[in-house]
């Protein structure tokens, strides 16, 4: 009689069949391949596979929780979305649809990126579902503010711009950006009701600023995009602009959980990574993030 056992099954967390299902499944995995206007390198349509393949390999026990939180709340991963449309713009649709159809289900929605564009995508769905104003709470090392980039006004470098349109945008650990970035966020007067940046050395400087920010988010509908830049590149080098002076683990997951308690986040993606065969740290990385920041918003609307 031959034996064999099998890997785990290739969906987020390599979960079995009872915590995938779909009618049970708490938060919904959508991965998103697309790279369209990435300015440097590239890799980012490899984000979602490298993700999925090393969450299979990560404990699924958590010891903030004292259990395997993925097994109460239950996690169901999508096929991912075919994005060979002729235009970006018709791109962004389908993603927006993607995400509207499961966030009208209920169902917390993840993003896996994919390069920063689709969560202009993400951001939409979600709007659609829940409405606007939506915040946007950002952590990234670029501010993402232009208006139009290399003639596009759906690059990577415009995503936060576009998240405006849907309502507030709160960026943290921004520390690279343009003129016009610049003097767009000194424009800006009021108490976060339109666009509030948290500079890297605002995040350095020590906890304090996370009272503010749980003021801030306090109660609002909130879409959280992280893009895998704003981790130092000591952490995180397989990205296509690294930036230094960028965010540890520990200072990223206060980020999370601040946000995750105070706010209410409808759904986040994760953006940006571009997998580097061989270094494969920065897929185990953002493959916990999620696995954590899923726990961490589960984790609060049980408060
Ligand atoms: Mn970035």
């Amino acid at each position: 009689m031959s034996q064999y056992t099998f890997l785990p099954p290739e969906n987020f967390l390599g979960l079995d069949a009872e915590h995938t299902a779909y009618e049970t499944s708490q938060a919904v995995v959508v991965p998103i391949p697309f790279e369209a206007t990435v300015s440097y390198m590239g890799g980012t349509k490899n984000g979602p596979r490298a993700i999925i393949q090393a969450s299979t390999q990560i404990e699924l026990y958590d010891r903030d929780f004292r259990g395997e939180p993925a097994l109460d709340y239950g996690v169901h991963t999508l096929p991912y979305l075919a994005l060979g449309h002729s235009t970006i713009e018709a791109a962004l649709e389908s993603i927006a649809a993607a995400v509207a159809d499961h966030a009208r289900a209920g169902k917390l929605v993840v993003g896996l990126g994919g390069e920063h564009t689709v969560s202009v995508g993400v951001g939409r769905g979600l709007a659609a579902v829940h409405g606007t104003p939506l915040l946007t709470v950002q952590i990234d090392a670029h501010a993402d503010l232009r208006d139009e980039f290399e003639g596009s006004r759906y690059s990577h470098a415009c995503a936060a711009r576009r998240l405006l349109e849907l309502g507030p945008v709160i960026q943290l650990g921004i520390r690279s950006l343009a003129r016009e970035e610049a003097e767009l966020i000194d424009a800006v007067t009021d108490q976060g009701d339109t666009l509030r940046t948290f500079f890297a050395e605002d995040i350095h400087a020590g906890p304090a600023y996370l009272a503010t920010l749980a003021q801030w988010v306090r109660g609002r509908k909130t879409f959280l995009t992280i893009d895998a830049d704003c981790f130092d590149p000591a952490y995180v080098p397989a990205t296509g602009t690294p930036e230094p002076g960028g965010l540890t683990w520990q200072q990223v997951m206060a980020i999370v959980r601040t946000v995750a308690r105070n706010a209410n986040v409808v759904g986040f993606d994760v953006v940006e990574l571009a997998p580097h065969p061989g270094m494969h740290s920065a897929d185990f990385l953002i493959a916990k993030l999620v696995y954590k920041t899923i726990s961490e918003i589960m984790a609060a609307r049980k408060l």
